[in-house]
Parts: structure tokens; C-alpha cells; sequence
């Protein structure tokens, strides 16, 4: 699924390493909750991993390392969660981005906005200037529109946010669109702004548009690792988080977040951006996503 391999390739031949040995059932699982850890999964949900590890190989009286390992891959199956997030027809769709400063929030949206239209999900959508906080961000969030010959509603500096993505849910419905890509600025806000800013937004674009399906997208740096767990948390418990898009997959990441993620909070992952062009971002796929950090 990505184009990422090799960075993946020393953590899953580990992996496989620890298997590879005479089975010491004491000493696979110790390295492995190490290697989990190491890997980005983060403490709890490794040694959760490696509980669930233990208790399957005992009831099921397992014997040899192969079908330990494959009862691992069963364990990660249950553990990370994915969701196919597209727009639906004949309605108008409003995905609020959200995410701290330069996790890749403007990126992504020229980037979602590339893949549906490429794929016949959404033609002609419409990009909302929402970040109004920071110099600049509106005319970047242009420059991409006019690249990809797309729609943007903006206002001025330091405007109500709702209210740029009100217009852009009336354009929605005025121009027959139906996705409406909204930005929104990537300040760490204190839980009771970041509430009040959302809830602002959801109240007017629900006023506006009874049935629009509002979805709050977060996007997370994958090379935060589990500084991007934080902050899934805290916007997750102030807002209640649709689903993750998980940015940088291409760099030094350790992957594992998505693990964390799905099992900490509960939210699944949508995409992963492996790039800065605008067609690299891909469907989060678990299978192929759990293949490349065990190996097949
Ligand atoms: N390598 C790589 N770079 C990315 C990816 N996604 C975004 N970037 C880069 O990350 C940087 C920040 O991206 P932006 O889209 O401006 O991030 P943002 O969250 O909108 O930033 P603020 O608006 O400042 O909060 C840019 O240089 C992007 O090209 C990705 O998947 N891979
Ligand atoms: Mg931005």
C-alpha cells in the first residue's frame, strides 16, 4: 500500500527475527512488547498485545512459532480499525480538517480533493478558507485551488471561520457540489476554544443545511508518534473525531500510531499521505497496513 517499504522492512524483519528463534515463549514475548514499543505502538497498547498474545497461545494450546505468529496478526487485525471515507452523492458532504500547526491539514485537502475528483466522488468541490488565523493560509489554500481548477470560499484575515464555511455550504447547494473540504487553523487550542470554535461551526453548517453530513477529519504527523496519540486525544474529547488521516508516512515514521489509535480511541483511519505531490495519499487498507509492519 505504501510507498514507504524500506523504513518499514528493519521493523518487520525484527519482528520476524524474534520468531525465527527456538521457541522460549518467556523471551518472545518480552522482545516483542520491546519491539512494539519501539515501533510507535505505545506501552499500553503493546503490552495489551502481548496479554491477549499470551491468553490466545494458552487456550488454544499453541505449539510452534508460525501459528504464534499468525495469532498475532489475528490480535493487530482486531486491534486497528479503517474506514472508507467518501463523500456521498446527492448530498452535501462538509469535512472539517482539523489538526495542530504543519501536520499537513491545507496539504491534505488539495490532496483529498485530487483523489475524489480523480475518482468520480466528488467533481467540482469546494475548498473553505477556515483557517483564518494564520498569514497566508488562505492564499495557499487558493494557489491549490487554482492548481486543481477548484472552488474556494474565503473572507479576510482573521474572520469567523463558521462563517466562511456557511458560504461554502450555500455555494454547495447553490453550485449542485457535494463536498465541501473545509481548513481550519492549526493552532493547539485550549480544550474550551477548540469546543466552542467546532461546535460553532456544526450549529451554522447544520443550520444551513440540515442534512449535510458533517465529518471531523484530524490529521496527524505519523512522526509524532505518540505526541500524534496526545493530540488525537485531545480533539477526540473535545470534538469526537470521525476519523484520522495519518500525514509523512513517506519519512521517518514508525507506523505503529495506527495501532495506538484505533485501539486507544477508537477511531479508525481514513488515509495515508506518503508525499507531497498531490496524488499521494491512499486509502488506509489494514490488511496491506498490518503485512508491512509483521511482513506477510
Ligand atoms: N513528505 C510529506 N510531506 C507532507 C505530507 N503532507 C504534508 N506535507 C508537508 O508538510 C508541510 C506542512 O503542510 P501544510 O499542509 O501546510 O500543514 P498544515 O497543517 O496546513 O499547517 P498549518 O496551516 O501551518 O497549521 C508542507 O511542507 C507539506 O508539503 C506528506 O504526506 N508527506
Ligand atoms: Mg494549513
Amino acid at each position: 500500500m505504501f510507498k514507504a517499504k524500506k523504513k518499514n522492512q528493519s521493523f518487520s524483519s525484527k519482528i520476524k527475527g524474534i520468531f525465527k528463534n527456538d521457541i522460549d515463549l518467556d523471551a518472545l514475548y518480552e522482545d516483542l512488547e520491546d519491539l512494539l514499543i519501539e515501533g510507535d505502538i505505545g506501552a499500553i497498547v503493546s503490552y495489551e498485545i502481548v496479554e491477549k498474545l499470551k491468553e490466545h497461545v494458552a487456550s488454544k494450546k499453541i505449539k510452534d512459532n508460525e501459528a504464534v505468529f499468525d495469532e498475532l496478526k489475528a490480535i493487530l487485525h482486531d486491534f486497528v480499525l479503517e474506514t472508507q471515507l467518501v463523500p456521498e452523492a446527492d448530498k452535501v458532504n462538509v469535512y472539517l480538517v482539523l489538526g495542530v500547526n504543519g501536520v499537513g491539514k491545507t496539504t491534505t485537502i488539495a490532496k483529498l480533493a485530487n483523489y475524489f475528483n480523480t475518482n468520480g466522488l466528488a467533481k467540482d468541490c469546494i475548498l473553505a478558507a477556515g483557517d483564518t488565523f494564520r498569514a497566508a493560509a488562505i492564499e495557499q489554500l487558493s494557489l491549490h485551488a487554482q492548481r486543481l481548477g477548484l472552488r474556494v470560499v474565503a473572507h479576510q484575515s482573521g474572520s469567523d471561520p463558521a462563517a466562511v464555511i456557511y458560504d461554502a455550504v450555500e455555494s454547495a447547494h447553490a453550485n449542485k457540489v457535494n463536498l465541501v473540504l473545509a481548513d481550519t487553523a492549526g493552532r493547539m487550542h485550549s480544550k474550551q476554544n477548540l469546543v466552542n470554535e467546532l461546535e460553532k461551526i456544526v450549529r451554522v453548517v447544520s443550520k444551513k443545511s440540515e442534512d449535510a453530513i458533517i465529518k471531523k477529519i484530524l490529521v496527524i504527523d505519523s512522526t509524532t508518534g505518540q505526541n500524534g496519540i496526545a493530540q488525537a486525544e485531545t480533539f477526540n474529547d473535545a470534538v469526537g473525531i470521525d476519523a484520522v488521516i495519518l500525514t509523512k508516512y513517506d519519512s521517518k515514521s514508525k507506523a505503529g500510531i495506527a495501532v495506538s489509535i484505533s485501539k486507544k480511541l477508537g477511531i479508525p483511519v481514513a488515509y495515508v499521505g506518503t508525499g507531497e505531490s498531490y496524488d499521494s495519499l491512499i486509502p488506509f487498507s489494514k490488511d496491506d497496513y498490518i503485512d508491512e509492519i509483521l511482513g506477510k
